[in-house]
């Protein structure tokens, strides 16, 4: 198999050719997804290659007859659709409802709710009805909400992973005059929206499109430190794993990602729940050093906004440590690619003294180290005096989900998993809509972009009508505010997973100008004349990008900004010249180092078919042992409870680019290939994604404090995540009620079973 698209002119025989090599592999898509066959049948029945890749060989394939075509997938059709003809849906906020202990029924408790209720034909192709609880939670001890009487929610938040439908709740979190006056007027008015990519193409059918509440645009939700928040997810996905319109798994687990939370809120890949259950994940939103650093919360940088624009409410731990960033996103093990990108993805705002989201707020406050000034960075958000919300507020404050999406000959989502460098789409995606456009006062805004992709790697700059690169200035990476802003005319190549908040300063401008942001990153592989998916093959120039001649449709314009008028009010909003300084880790002793190495042709040594990989071929190599596929029986790491640890990331060779995921606590990076001087400006606050490059490798740190449990550690590239390259470990608290090593959930919708972990590797302890 060659590129994963048809070049444009492609041949009418050609393109039929790959219409029909790509529905025999959807056949096989279905299949696995079904469960009729698993990935290791495929590799018995040789239909995989050594290089992880199904065989383009008919005959011997019992469901299809010829699975590839020689050029590819044919190119998603558009339909007619104009780049930057559609309003840019802002994100959907998902209602916060006071007092979530009376609002949530049933009421959440520490333990994993067990109450039988009926999940008729949850298994595959089972007629009868089954009885399973009603939350998925695994019940053991160790799974119960940590400190959950210390942190009760006050807070709920419900959600539903549902079939594609109609929405008739928008709420774009913001005043209706500064919605784009189109948006008000045509699709989102009488706020029915349909769920299509962009008003000219094809609604999707609710078996194409699995979204938070069924609905685009992607939701929001908004947090505040030191108010604990319940988000209870429901499954109403197909009971019949059939139902899935040949891709996407009705089973998930729902990741706060980098949620400094216990374990069990955390989206364990291995802690999915069924359609017809919920899952309550508890998120206390406190900050890192909770139970060890500024316990008396004395600190006025270590604090909430209140509802009282004159009042902050301190909170305990350490400010360095204070997060704003956040998504989250499905985490079903060998499933997170189709999950993710058929809509289990929405991002998550949390507001803090510091990053408060309203810019006209200002102190005049001592600091406990003899500073004084206002704990209020005052980031470009929006008037609590016009708004009436003295923090969270979004008008000028805009988040940015990029994703990369493909489309079959009806219009309706497709994916194909047999690349295993990673699936790329060739229609490029802002919050669910086609390259759409987004209309902006003379003033400074805050975008928060995340690369929500399954493989693709972006290079965002921002080029004005002359197609000059205009500057940009950074303020975070992932979770952190930098230590101190970056103005830069590119972005750095951003991950998977990967979040960068940046600023743009747009009275500079006129009114009438247009600009766009440009993605630079080119997947495009001469060699092979395909796209590819395992890294950027070439970084553009700005020129090399805006020509039009990349044969990678997702490179150019893929947003418009139009400048359309001068704010009502001045902007009060600033870019200080020092945001969050990083926390001092030098006086903390390193308990241990830990190295792990990214690579291919991984082994697997566990046997469980629930807990182990069989897909292969990418693994971790842990401590100079073996690279091993995922199982997530297997416990690869136990740091010590209250440590600090240097953990080495190393990428073995062959030309991919790995965006690591470490979750839980956030890491600084110490170097990268050996030196800091290698670590850019822009990566030198704290972060939870580390792109590994080619031949690379990546020294962190990092310290495992506050809550308990088993975590994960996995490339972001989801098509390698899936196909093995993905860890367990765990915080060893060496007491109660924390065995170690735990033992692992194996969900099944009658109930949560446990069983002793397939493999402890000698060097985890
Ligand atoms: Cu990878």
């Amino acid at each position: 198999m060659r590129g994963i698209y048809l070049p444009a002119n492609a041949s009418r025989a050609q393109v039929r050719e790959a219409e029909q090599a790509r529905r025999n592999r959807a056949e096989i898509v279905r299949e696995l997804s079904w469960g009729r066959i698993t990935r290791r049948d495929l590799i018995k029945l040789g239909l995989f290659t050594g290089a992880g890749m199904l065989a383009p060989i008919g005959g011997l394939n019992p469901f299809v007859s010829r699975a590839f075509a020689d050029g590819g997938m044919p190119r998603s059709p558009l339909f007619g659709c104009q780049p930057f003809t559609q309003p840019m849906p802002r994100f959907d906020v998902l209602t916060r409802n006071p007092n979530a202990m009376n609002f949530l029924n049933p009421t959440p408790s520490a333990k994993a709710n067990q109450t039988r209720i009926s999940l008729s034909g949850a298994l595959r192709n089972q007629g009868s009805s089954i009885e399973g609880p009603c939350e998925g939670r695994p019940w053991r001890d160790e799974w119960d909400h940590q400190r959950f009487d210390e942190f009760l929610p006050q807070i709920g938040i419900e959600a539903t992973q549902a079939p594609a439908r109609n929405n008739s709740s928008y709420n774009p979190g913001i005043a209706r005059s500064l919605l784009d006056m189109e948006l008000v007027n045509s699709r989102f008015n009488p706020s029915s929206i349909p769920l299509q990519f962009h008003p000219d193409m094809p609604v999707q059918k609710p078996t194409s499109v699995w979204t938070f509440n069924g609905t685009i645009p992607p939701k929001l939700v908004i947090g505040r430190y030191g108010e604990p928040l319940l988000f209870r997810h429901h499954n109403r996905l197909p009971p019949d794993v059939r139902q899935n319109g040949g891709f996407g798994r009705h089973t998930i687990s729902t990741h706060e990602h980098n949620g400094h939370h216990g374990a069990e809120n955390d989206g364990f890949t291995g802690a999915f729940f069924f359609p017809g259950q919920f899952y309550d994940y508890h998120w206390p939103i406190v900050l890192a050093g909770h139970f060890s650093m500024n316990t008396g919360a004395t600190d006025p940088r270590a604090s909430s906004p209140t509802d009282d624009a004159s009042l902050l409410k301190y909170v305990r731990g350490d400010w360095h440590e204070t997060m704003s960033t956040h998504w989250f996103h499905d985490h079903m093990f060998s499933f997170t690619s189709q999950n993710v990108y058929k809509g289990n993805a929405a991002m998550f705002n949390i507001y803090s003294g510091l990053d408060r989201g309203a810019e006209d707020i200002f102190e005049n406050l001592s600091f406990p180290d003899g500073t004084s000034g206002s704990v209020n960075l005052r980031l470009p958000s929006g008037r609590a005096e016009d708004s009436g919300r003295s923090w969270g507020n979004l008008d000028y404050d805009v988040n940015l989900m990029l994703a990369d999406k493909a489309f079959d000959r009806d219009g309706q989502l497709t994916f194909d998993i047999f690349n295993f460098d990673g699936f790329l789409g060739d229609v490029m995606t802002v919050n669910l809509g086609y390259n759409p456009y987004f209309e902006v006062e003379r003033r400074k805004y805050r975008f928060r972009i995340l690369n929500a992709s399954v493989a693709r790697f972006f290079k965002v700059a921002l080029a004005n009508a002359s197609g000059q690169a205009q500057p940009i200035v950074q303020i975070a990476n992932d979770g952190n505010l930098l230590p101190v802003p970056v103005t830069l005319f590119e972005l750095d190549e951003q991950g998977i997973a990967e979040r960068y908040d940046i600023i743009i300063d747009f009275s500079q401008y006129a009114i009438g100008d247009k600009l766009h942001l440009v993605n630079l990153a080119e997947h495009w592989d001469p060699e092979n004349a395909a796209l590819n998916g395992k890294k950027p093959i070439e970084d553009l120039t700005m020129a090399a990008a805006l020509s039009g001649t990349s044969p990678d449709p997702c490179v150019g314009r893929f947003l418009e900004f139009r400048v359309v008028r001068n704010p009502a009010k001045p902007d009060l909003s600033q870019i200080p010249s020092t945001l969050i300084p990083n926390p001092d880790l030098s006086g903390i002793p390193v308990a241990r180092e830990r190295t792990f190495v990214f690579g291919r042709d991984a082994v697997q040594t566990g046997s469980d078919p629930i807990t182990a990989d069989f897909g292969g071929p990418w693994g971790i190599g842990t401590d100079n042992g073996r690279t091993l596929g995922a199982d997530f029986g297997r416990l690869s790491a136990a740091p010590r409870f209250g440590t600090r640890e240097i953990w080495h990331l190393v990428n073995d060779g062959g030309g991919w680019d790995h965006p690591i995921h470490i979750h839980f606590e956030e890491g600084q990076i110490l170097a990268r290939d050996g030196s800091l001087a290698n670590v850019r400006q822009a990566e030198r606050g704290r972060k939870d994604v580390y792109r590994l490059h080619p031949k690379g490798s990546v020294t962190i740190t990092m310290q495992f404090r506050d809550w308990g449990g088993m975590f994960m550690e996995h490339c972001h590239n989801t098509t390698h995540e899936d196909n093995a390259m993905l860890l367990r470990w765990e915080i060893n608290e060496g007491s109660e009620p924390f065995l170690s090593p735990l033992p692992t959930p194996i969900p099944t919708p009658q109930g949560v079973r446990f069983q002793s972990p397939s493999e402890v590797l000698p060097t985890a302890l």
